[in-house]
């Protein structure tokens, strides 16, 4: 069948950790992997410190197929900046995708290449829809790991350098009194402007 579809299978998601079982692909992101997306430099010898992982139930890379992983960001910062993922567009532009918090507290921040920008809410129980076209990246606010789930079109891709040039408009920081949304003065697309 031309839609590579596969067996039915099921895998068990460790609902503290966000490992899963078995596990098939986990990509771990580092400081060193992420040194241009902060405003600051990592301290000396967190080059090698795990930010992220991200652990995939692969399934054949077609628009039939629904690919699925959870992520698991470590709590911390780098300056003012909490720990957060690189953040991309969908190689596909339109493919959506949607998020189910499952332990932790953090921030989605959404936007698109006009500068359209949302920040949404991620903890246990939040399910948050990504539409296509929007870049996103997830932040861990809180002092635990941020875990959750994410599916998307099996074809949707990934975007990265968009991000890597332009950045996105706004930051997540840790202000006196917690997080705060602020301006990315490093921002290069079009003018910041929130949705909603
Ligand atoms: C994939 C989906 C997530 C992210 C993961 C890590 O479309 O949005 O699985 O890949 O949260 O983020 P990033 O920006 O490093 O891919
Ligand atoms: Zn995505």
């Amino acid at each position: 069948m031309s839609t590579q579809a596969p067996d039915p299978f099921t895998t068990l998601l460790d609902l503290n950790s966000g490992s899963l079982d078995p596990e098939r692909k986990v990509v771990e992101r580092r400081h060193s992997n992420m040194a241009d997306m902060y405003l600051e430099e990592y301290a000396d010898g967190m080059a090698d410190t795990v930010i992220y992982s991200v652990h995939e139930i692969s399934v054949p890379t077609t628009n039939s197929n629904l690919m699925s992983s959870t992520t698991v960001i470590q709590p911390g910062t780098v300056g003012q900046e909490y720990y957060m993922t690189k953040g991309h567009f969908h190689k596909i532009r339109d493919r959506a995708e949607i998020y189910i918090g499952i332990s932790g507290e953090g921030r989605l921040v959404m936007a698109k290449e006009d500068g359209l920008y949302t920040v949404e809410a991620m903890r246990r129980g939040t399910i948050n829809y990504v539409p296509g076209g929007w870049a996103h990246r997830s932040v861990n606010v809180g002092d635990e790991p941020l875990v959750f789930f994410a599916v998307y079109p099996g074809d949707a891709g990934y975007d990265y350098g968009t991000i890597e040039e332009e950045g996105f408009p706004v930051l997540v920081v840790a202000g006196e009194d917690g997080p705060e949304v602020v301006p990315n003065p490093r921002y290069k697309a079009a003018s910041p402007s929130e949705a909603g």
